[in-house]
């Protein structure tokens, strides 16, 4: 279950990225060193980091898959080292093994992009140690998801997402995950375009109402990318660099803090922190009468 002073907060939960892979779209390569990672994530705590998501496969679209044991090297010395910098630590993976190892570690959620799709036995793991469990939306792996990016039955994207992760709520239950352990994901640009990310996250409450807390992650993904292109030289759009797409995420977790979501995934904690406590004390009750003049 997720600590209690993070079940309680009265805005969206900030979960700072650590990726320690050489591949990730936003960041690969950057932090791949375990000294380096932990530097970012000590620096992403310091910044108001809620909690950090510490993966080590890259889900960016086409990308393969690392060897279990690469992935144990590359996170378990980083989770190690950050629970012990007094962080409440996620752990990105859609592995088992690795969900365990992590847990072993000091880890205490397991952030699965598969929902369990990719290796049913992580829902066992969750079961048996009582971890929080995030479940996103997800089709196929990265090398091949894009071709999976079709939602033509009735209700579209969004009816579509709902009745699969409603399917993965069933099959987490009947691994023996309780309910408070769950966290729901959109899964914002996996074996989705653009426009399926958009019209997802209008309105969230198709998803508030399966009755999970809701996690989004649009940071710095090739939607916002696209939205903030500019023409290149000849005239054709140039989507803007990963690293200049914070201003379009921020106003995206304002809008997660007005639908009620638990949590925004994000790459640049100080920035999403900054905003959310000026929404918060906006939308707080006033604190004293206003002075008679
Ligand atoms: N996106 C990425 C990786 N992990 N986990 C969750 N729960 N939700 C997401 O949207 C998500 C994720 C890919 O982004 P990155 O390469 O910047 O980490």
């Amino acid at each position: 279950m997720l600590p209690p002073h993070l079940r309680d907060l009265t805005r969206p939960a900030v979960m700072g990225i650590v990726n320690v892979t050489p591949d990730s779209f936003s960041d690969g390569g950057r932090y791949v060193e375990p000294a380096a990672a932990v530097a970012h994530g000590r620096r992403l705590l310091a910044e108001g980091a809620d909690l950090l998501d510490i993966g080590g496969e890259s889900t960016r679209p086409g990308s393969t898959r690392p060897l279990v044991s690469e992935e144990l090297s590359r996170v378990v010395p980083v989770i190690a080292a950050l629970v012990e910098a007094g962080a409440v630590v996620s752990v990105d993976t859609m592995r088992a093994e690795v969900a365990a190892a992590a847990l072993e570690a000091g880890a205490v959620v397991v952030n699965d992009v598969s929902g369990g799709l990719a290796d049913p036995a992580i829902l066992d793991v969750v079961a048996e140690t009582g971890a929080t469990y995030v479940a996103m939306h997800w089709r196929a792996h990265s090398h091949h998801m894009n071709d999976f990016a079709r939602y033509d039955g009735p209700g579209g994207v969004v009816a579509a997402v709902r009745a699969e992760l409603s399917e993965r709520v069933e099959a987490i239950r009947a691994a023996g995950v309780r309910d408070e352990q769950v966290v729901l994901d959109p899964g914002l640009g996996f074996a989705k375009i653009g426009e399926h990310n958009w019209e997802l996250l209008r309105d969230l409450g198709w998803l508030r109402d399966l009755g999970f807390p809701v996690l989004v992650g649009a940071s710095r993904k090739t939607f916002l990318g696209r939205l903030l292109a500019e023409p290149g030289p000849d005239g054709e759009p140039v989507p803007r660099p990963v690293e200049e797409r914070e201003h379009a995420n921020v106003a995206i977790t304002l809008h997660c803090a007005r639908e009620r979501v638990w949590g925004v995934r994000v790459h640049d904690v100080r920035a999403n922190r900054d905003a959310l406590a000026a929404h918060e004390r906006l939308t707080a009750p006033p604190t004293h009468r206003e002075e008679r003049p």
